[in-house]
């Protein structure tokens, strides 16, 4: 009887330790590498340099930046598969990555536009995106997350001469295909010089977005890092998956426009001037960077992908 007893009693601890351990490294998203983001960012600064200056629709350094991005994810073992569709007399591309496993009638699926505009290499308008879901993608590979739902990641074409790609890519699925999309999370500047930190608004978007918006602005306050809300309505590539009705969210850290003195009390940087001095310029380069935006935006991309992929 005693020992029936006291091996119960083991078995429950030792039932709890379990359940203890295991639960934190499930859900535990990785701390993303700065660095490793920023690596990627030299490397499209590399591919603008060899091109022509620029990685824009239609120009070599564009297809240069699909091919270079597709051969880290094929090394990490995603399917890849690049999309093309025509506009403006060019062909243009979308790179369409899937993270093995999870279920395929649960899909969450992170993007951001990969093209810049012609004046310059786009570093943070949007090699900063693009860098980030990039590196966020290789860490799920590292740290061997399985998460239950399927994780897809997209990189857009022909974003700046009006989100062409991707809504290239939601019209080419079927309403089935579009339902299994249960979240779509836009990554489109984030490491602007002059920083904001801005969650894209719920408000006026598919129902399920709130949640998205909640889970983002969870994110930040896990690093203790103040939030607004920004209607960025169509400015980026989420609108083509919203007016498919699916829930959307994102994160930006500003474009042209200005951060006021309440902003800069609250975030730093300097008020009166533009988020990004850069925007659509020739100086877009890896000089156009705040690194701790870069850094604490794409540790909550993995946040935020590890909470809603689960
Ligand atoms: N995608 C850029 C644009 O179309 O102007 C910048 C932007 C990104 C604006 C995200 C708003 C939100
Ligand atoms: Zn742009």
């Amino acid at each position: 009887m005693r020992i029936l007893i006291a091996l119960a009693a083991a078995l429950t601890v030792a039932g709890a330790t379990t359940a203890q351990a295991a639960a934190p490294a499930a859900l535990a998203a990785p701390n993303i590498n700065v660095a490793n983001v920023r690596a990627h960012l030299n490397q499209f600064q590399s591919i603008a340099n060899a091109n022509g200056g620029n990685r824009a629709h239609g120009r070599p350094g564009y297809l240069a930046s699909v091919n270079w991005v597709k051969s880290k994810l094929d090394a990490a073992g995603f399917t890849t598969r690049v999309q093309s569709f025509t506009y403006g007399g060019a062909t243009g591309y979308n790179l369409i990555a899937d993270y093995p496993g999870g279920d395929a009638n649960n899909v969450v699926v992170l993007g951001g536009h990969l093209d810049s505009v012609t004046a310059g290499p786009g570093i943070n308008d949007n090699g900063s995106g693009s860098a980030s879901i990039l590196e966020v993608a290789l860490q799920m590979k590292a740290t061997g997350f399985q998460p239950t739902k399927h994780v897809r990641f997209g990189w857009w074409g022909a974003e700046e001469r009006g989100l062409i790609g991707s809504t290239n890519y939601v019209n080419s699925l079927s309403s089935t295909d579009k339902s299994k999309i249960k979240a779509y999370l836009n990554f489109d500047m984030t490491g602007s010089p002059n920083p904001g930190y801005f969650v894209y608004s719920a408000s006026g978007q598919p129902s399920g977005s709130l949640a998205l918006q909640q889970r983002l602005q969870a994110g930040f306050t896990s690093i203790n890092v103040q939030t607004e809300l920004t209607s960025v309505g169509g400015r980026s590539d989420h609108a083509a998956f919203a007016r498919a009705g699916i829930p959307i969210g994102g994160t930006f850290t500003g474009a042209e426009g200005r951060k006021t003195a309440a902003q800069a009390q609250k975030w730093g940087g300097t008020a009166g001037q533009a988020f990004d001095r850069c925007y659509h310029a020739s100086c877009d380069t890896t000089s156009n960077i705040n690194a701790t935006a870069l850094d604490r935006n794409a540790d909550v991309i993995a946040y935020t992908l590890w909470a809603t992929a689960a």
